[in-house]
């Protein structure tokens, strides 16, 4: 059921993160977060994410192992310097999955560094998970 490559360090538990190094990169595999009985599982395509084109992302919510819905799901990019508003409501897509079209900028900066989140409420608790991605630059 573990959408991780081999290799990639396995979620933290909440409050345990101490560096954004810590989160999982989802920019050449697919990456999860789990925080109780909730999984959240991001997948972009193309990995990498290429800057301004356009990425499809993909959100899978577990509760207990079973498939549930994000209701309200959002993503949202940022960088560590303000990059403007890249937030997104998901749709659902196939197979329980949920899903953004998304297009994000190549920081003139040089830097290739976002940061995601995935919001939205489960089961009516409020739930969140972070991930890291490096964006390619277009040819
Ligand atoms: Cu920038």
């Amino acid at each position: 059921m573990s959408a991780r490559a081999p290799g990639q360090a396995a979620p933290l538990a909440p409050g345990a993160v101490s560096g954004d190094e810590a989160l999982p990169d989802v920019t050449l595999a697919d990456g999860s977060v789990s925080s109780g009985n909730v999984r959240i599982t991001l997948a972009l395509a193309p990995q990498p994410p290429v800057a301004f084109a356009k990425t499809r992302v993909r959100v899978r919510t577990e509760v207990n192992g079973s498939l549930a819905v994000l209701e309200g799901g959002t993503i949202s990019f940022e960088m560590t310097m303000p990059m403007g508003d890249h937030r997104y409501s998901l749709v659902a897509g196939q197979n329980g999955w949920q899903e953004a079209d998304v297009a994000l900028p190549r920081c003139m900066s040089g830097n290739r560094r976002w940061y995601a989140t995935v919001e939205g409420t489960v089961a009516g608790q409020p739930r969140s998970a972070r991930f890291r991605l490096d964006l390619a630059s277009p040819e």
